[in-house]
């Protein structure tokens, strides 16, 4: 047992999971994509078999924008400068190319779990052991095991469903630390008049990034505390026996921040992505994606993402295409 700031006892991960599925060896001793392996090339024709109208949106949101970027507090917001423009020419800093050509150049500083994002599978742990089994010390410096980049290589696709909980729950955006079941989602998609499909990737929507774009930002992390899906033994059992493969959700984290039954924060990282090997896929922008299938009734659609190819990377920035 440990304590939470509030001197509650909180379960240790490993007494609350233990008893639970995991997928370790279950794609072998060197897996490091997890549940990603039920993306068969049956299910990406299932994914392409669910294009009805050839229409493409992109889930990515915007890097270093001026209003700033949705970030895990204590992690900073990405930061793009020019290293060479028009003024380095103009004040004679640069000469331009034979020929006359001129350039701009720019970099990027950022936290690779600081936008649109794939967690590695190593991303998060307890009792030292990462997804798989393999020992903590492979973060060391660098991931080597389980790290974003096998996910990367691979890449993500097949057919995904939408499942908007805000609407269903009839708000633009659901509430500070408002949580949702398996069971919600069942019923949220039979309102859509969807089914959530043995090894879908499963899109979620609170409206909870959306809002971080029209609230001021110390409204926004004041005593931070998102919506999202609450840990339950069953819950675990239904991604399990569902075998879903990848989890995409418009929130920094993909679950509730702190768990209301058990104090334990983030347990879903643990349960789901250690244990099982589920792909996370974090602050993903759902809002117009998420209005046009409400107008047209269409919540399936092919899903095709892959983070970029950071070696020993914790996670990497990704901009999700989906077609309809
Ligand atoms: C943490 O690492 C705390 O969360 P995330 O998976 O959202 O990056």
């Amino acid at each position: 047992m440990s304590k939470n700031k509030l001197q509650c006892y909180v379960p240790d991960l490993g007494r609350l999971l233990d008893q639970l599925p995991k997928n370790w060896g279950r794609w072998g001793e060197e897996d490091e994509v997890g549940s990603l392996n039920f993306l068969t090339a049956e299910e990406v024709l299932r994914g392409v078999a669910s294009v009805r109208q050839g229409r493409p949106f992109t889930l990515g949101v915007r890097i270093a924008a001026p209003e700033g970027d949705p970030i895990w507090p204590g992690r900073a917001t990405a930061q793009r400068v020019n290293v060479m423009d028009r003024a380095h020419f103009m004040c004679g800093k640069a000469e331009p190319l034979s020929g006359g050509g001129e350039w701009a150049d720019d970099m990027v500083v950022m936290y690779l779990q600081g936008s649109s994002q794939y967690d590695a599978l190593g991303h998060v742990w307890y009792d030292d052991r990462l997804y798989n089994g393999y020992p903590a010390t492979t973060t060391v410096g660098a991931m080597t095991k389980a790290s974003v980049l096998p996910i990367a290589e691979r890449g993500v696709v097949g057919r995904g469903v939408l499942i908007d909980m805000a609407r269903f729950r009839g708000k633009e955006c659901l509430d500070r630390g408002e949580t949702f079941t398996h069971e919600d989602l069942e019923a949220a998609a039979r309102h859509q008049g969807v089914s959530i499909a043995k090894h879908d990737i499963l899109l979620v929507r609170t409206g909870w990034i959306g809002k971080f774009y029209c609230t001021p930002k110390e409204e926004f992390y004041k005593d931070f505390l998102e919506p999202g899906l609450t840990y339950s033994p069953d819950l675990v059992r239904w991604f399990h026996e569902r075998e879903i493969p990848n989890l995409v959700t418009d929130t920094i984290a993909n679950e509730v921040t702190v768990d209301p039954e058990t104090g334990v924060t983030l347990p879903l990282h643990c349960a789901l992505m250690r244990n099982l090997g589920v792909t996370f896929t974090e602050i993903i922008a759902l809002d117009a994606l998420a209005e046009d299938c409400a107008a047209d009734g269409q919540w399936t659609f092919l899903y095709v993402a892959a983070p970029l190819k950071v070696v020993g990377g914790s996670g990497a920035p990704v901009n999700p295409v989906v077609i309809k």
